[in-house]
C-alpha cells in the first residue's frame, strides 16, 4: 500500500513538473519569466485576511513578490488587468513599518512603493494600514499599505507540494 502511494506521488509530481514547464497550463497557472507560478486569474474580492485564507484553501498562497524581477514580471503580465487595487501577501502586522511576506515571514526586499508610502498607522485617527496592495493610481502601478479589512481583488501564487516551495 505504501509503495503504491509512493508511486502515485511520483507520477503526480512528474505530471506537475511537465505542466509547470508550460508558460500557461491547463490548470489555470502561469509560469512567469522568473519561474514564479501564479494563478492566471485575479480573484475575489475579499478582505486581506480572507484573501490569505482563500488562497491557502486552494493550495496557494497570497502573492509574494520577493525580487525586482518578480515585480517586473507581475507588471508585465498582469499590469493591464490591475485597473484599481489588488491585495498581495505583504503585511507589517505585529511589527509596524517592517513589512514581510505572510507566506514565508521573509522581509521585503523590493521597494516599489507609491510616493509617500508606506504611510503606516495613522496617529491622528487610529486607522491601521497593515496590509499591502498594488494600486493603479492614475496609471502608475506601485504598492501601498491600507487597512486589511478593505475588500479588494487578489492574486494567489502556486505552492508546489512536490518541491515544497513557493516559486
Ligand atoms: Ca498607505
Amino acid at each position: 500500500m505504501k509503495q503504491l502511494q509512493t508511486i502515485l506521488q511520483i507520477l503526480l509530481c512528474f505530471s506537475l513538473a511537465v505542466s509547470l514547464a508550460n508558460p500557461v497550463n491547463k490548470d489555470g497557472l502561469v509560469t512567469l519569466k522568473s519561474g514564479k507560478v501564479v494563478s492566471r486569474n485575479i480573484v475575489g474580492p475579499a478582505s486581506w485576511y480572507d484573501a490569505v485564507k482563500d488562497c491557502k484553501s486552494q493550495g496557494f498562497e497570497l502573492l509574494t513578490i520577493e525580487t525586482e524581477q518578480e515585480w517586473t514580471d507581475i507588471l508585465d503580465y498582469f499590469g493591464p488587468d490591475i485597473t484599481n487595487r489588488i491585495w498581495i501577501g505583504g503585511t507589517d502586522l505585529g511589527n509596524e513599518l517592517n513589512f514581510y511576506w505572510i507566506s514565508s515571514g521573509t522581509p521585503f526586499e523590493i521597494s516599489s512603493w507609491h510616493a509617500g508610502e508606506p504611510s503606516g498607522n495613522n496617529p491622528t485617527n487610529g486607522i491601521k494600514e497593515d496590509c499591502v496592495h498594488i494600486w493603479n493610481r492614475t496609471g502608475i502601478l506601485a504598492m501601498n499599505d491600507a487597512p486589511c479589512e478593505l475588500v479588494y481583488p487578489y492574486m494567489c501564487e502556486f505552492y508546489d507540494i512536490c518541491a515544497r516551495r513557493l516559486y
